[in-house]
C-alpha cells in the first residue's frame, strides 16, 4: 500500500518548467539559438549544464566554446532565472497542490522532493510549502540525474519506504522514466499523449485532479 509520495518541483508543485523555458530561450537568443516547446521537453528534469549541453549541440555550436564559457553562460542562464524567481509567491502553487500536500500529512503518508534544481528549497520557501516535506534528496548528491532513477531512489531511502510503497509525481519525460526505473508508481501531469508515451501509470490533465482517495483507489487493485 502507499506509504509515500515523491513530488518533482519544476512543472508539477508550480509552473517554473515554463520559467526555465523562459530563461533558456532568453540565453539562447543571445547566442544565435531559436528554442522551440518540443524541443524544450527534452530539456525538462535535465540538470542545468546538461540543457546547456543539448542546447548548443541543437544550434551546432558546442565545439565554439570552451568549459569555462559553458559554465558562464549556464550562470548567465540561472541569473534569468534567479531573476525570474523574485515574483514567486504562494499564489503560484499549481491547483490543488497544497490541499494534496495537507491531506498526505493529515493521513500519515510521507514526502518526499526529487528536483533535479538547485534552486529547488529556496523556491519550497517561496511557495510556504517547506514543511511538508520530511526530504529533499539533493540533486548534487546523486550519481547520475534524470532519467536514471537515483533522485527518486535517494527521495524514497531518506524516507526508509520502499520504491514500491511510493508514488512519483513528473511532468517530464527525462523523470517518468527515472519514477519507472525506480520502481515506483507514476503519474504523469501534463499532455495526455505526451505523458502516455513517456510511460506514465496514469495522466493527469491538471494537479488539481490529484487526492488521496484516487491513489488508494489504484493501490488497493
Ligand atoms: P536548476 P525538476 C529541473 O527541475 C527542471 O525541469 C530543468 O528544466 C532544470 O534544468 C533542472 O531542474 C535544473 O534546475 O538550473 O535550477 O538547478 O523538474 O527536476 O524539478
Ligand atoms: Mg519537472
Amino acid at each position: 500500500n502507499l506509504k509515500a509520495v515523491i513530488f518533482d518541483l519544476d512543472g508539477v508543485i508550480t509552473d517554473t518548467a515554463e520559467w526555465h523555458f523562459l530563461a533558456w530561450s532568453e540565453l539562447a537568443k543571445s547566442i544565435g539559438i531559436h528554442i522551440n516547446k518540443e524541443f524544450n521537453e527534452e530539456l525538462k528534469g535535465i540538470s542545468r549544464m546538461e540543457s546547456l549541453e543539448r542546447i548548443l549541440d541543437m544550434g551546432g555550436i558546442a565545439h565554439t566554446f570552451t568549459e569555462k564559457e559553458k559554465v558562464e553562460l549556464a550562470q548567465r542562464k540561472n541569473k534569468y532565472y534567479v531573476q525570474l524567481l523574485t515574483q514567486m509567491t504562494p499564489e503560484n502553487i499549481f491547483p490543488g497542490i497544497r490541499k494534496f500536500l495537507e491531506e498526505l500529512k493529515k493521513n500519515h503518508i510521507k514526502i518526499g522532493l526529487a528536483s533535479a534544481s538547485k534552486n529547488a528549497p529556496s523556491i519550497l520557501d517561496a511557495l510556504q510549502i517547506t514543511e511538508f516535506f520530511q526530504v529533499v534528496a539533493d540533486p548534487e548528491k546523486v550519481a547520475k540525474g534524470k532519467p536514471a532513477p537515483d533522485i527518486f531512489l535517494s527521495a524514497a531511502e531518506k524516507l526508509s519506504v520502499n520504491p514500491r510503497n511510493c508514488v512519483g509525481i513528473e511532468d517530464s519525460i527525462a523523470g517518468l522514466q527515472s519514477i519507472r526505473d525506480a520502481g515506483m508508481f507514476s503519474i504523469g501531469v501534463g499532455t495526455l499523449d505526451i505523458m502516455k508515451e513517456a510511460g506514465a501509470n496514469l495522466v493527469l490533465e491538471s494537479t488539481a485532479e490529484l487526492t488521496l482517495e484516487r491513489l488508494n483507489g489504484m493501490f488497493n487493485i
